[in-house]
């Protein structure tokens, strides 16, 4: 999507539009906390087209998870942009999270110094880690971690001992994404439960990509001897190996979208990275025209209801 061309939102984004602008005069510099795993799929489908200039930092959190090579790579994209740092981390190491202060004051020298102060806001979707990234930037606990209710509405503004005053907006909205396949991800990661997606879906989703991804991981994993040639086919030889066939050959698809689910999402199959740089940039032309598509459906549905308005008249 293009800085330039943006225009127009689908009315769900409207709302999430009008309260970036709002903040956005407040901030020296944005945040956004990402999945390692799927950065492009995590960001806010907003903020890149709204921020202008205002500097902004990707944090690709998680990155235990997510495969080093890939990562790089992300990092390497991102940064084509030339207000845009991004850095990878952990957040059972500490030392990366302090990182992002050092990055901070890198990015904005103009704002050190006597009776300055950098402004900086978090954002990120839920569970991504924003939580425990301020408890360790704080230095103590301030920010719950982990269950969190998706919706509190107040702004919570924490003065660093680095000196930056961070804010963070759990009220923040955050738009849906055009794209279908980013819903398909960030399910997969665990990121969006209670998803229109079935289950099932989304563990064919996975088996389809680990097939072409990350075949000789699988193969580690569960031991075939043959090699799974589809989605289904991998279920069936997951579900073989674990003991969830059925009578007649049919195995229990629930019980292995289960496992493999499971065992993608705690790292049991090694770090992995559900999206490339190639895949975010092929579908950011996709979703740019979808939205231009849509937006040329309704300026025509408009022309068409002032016809009937007129011709009534
Ligand atoms: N594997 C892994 N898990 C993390 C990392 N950072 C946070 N988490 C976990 O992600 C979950 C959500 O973290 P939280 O800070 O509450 O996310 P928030 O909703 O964005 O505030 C918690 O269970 C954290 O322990 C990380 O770097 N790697
Ligand atoms: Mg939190």
């Amino acid at each position: 999507m293009s800085k330039a061309n943006i225009q127009w939102f689908p009315g769900h984004m409207h709302k999430a539009h009008k309260q970036i602008k709002e903040v956005l005069p407040q901030v020296d510099i944005i945040i956004e906390v990402v999945d390692a795993r799927i950065p492009y799929s995590s960001e806010n489908p907003l903020i890149g087209a709204i921020r202008e200039k205002t500097p902004c930092i990707k944090v690709l959190n998680k990155a235990d998870l997510a495969d080093p090579a890939i990562t790089e790579k992300w990092i390497e994209y991102l940064e084509q942009d030339q207000d845009i740092k991004a850095i990878s981390i952990t957040t059972s190491k500490p030392e990366q999270v302090h990182q992002i202060t050092k990055l901070c004051e890198q990015m904005l020298p103009h704002r050190l110094g006597q009776d300055k102060q950098i402004r900086a806001m978090i954002m990120g979707i839920p569970n991504v880690g924003k939580s425990t990234i301020i408890n360790i930037l704080a230095d103590r606990i301030i920010a719950k971690t982990g269950n969190e209710p998706a919706v509190t509405k107040n702004q919570q503004r924490i003065r660093l001992p680095s000196g930056i005053m961070l804010s963070d907006t759990p009220g923040f909205l955050w738009p849906k994404i055009e794209n279908a396949n980013s819903g398909y991800r960030l399910a997969v990661t665990g990121a969006i439960k209670d998803t229109a997606i079935e289950y099932e879906d989304i563990a064919y989703y996975a088996a389809e990509y680990l097939i072409e991804h990350y075949l000789p991981r699988l193969q580690q994993r569960y031991e075939f001897e043959d090699v799974p040639q589809s989605d289904h086919e991998l279920m069936e030889l997951i579900a073989k190996r674990r003991g969830a066939l059925r009578a007649g050959g049919h195995f229990d698809i629930y019980k292995v979208s289960t496992i493999l689910l499971n065992e993608l999402r705690s790292g049991a199959l090694g770090p992995l990275s559900i999206e490339t740089p190639e895949m975010a940039a092929v579908e950011k032309v996709e979703v740019a025209e979808l939205m231009a598509l849509q937006a040329e459906n309704k300026v025509e549905k408009k022309k068409s209801r002032r016809r009937k308005y007129n011709k009534r008249k």
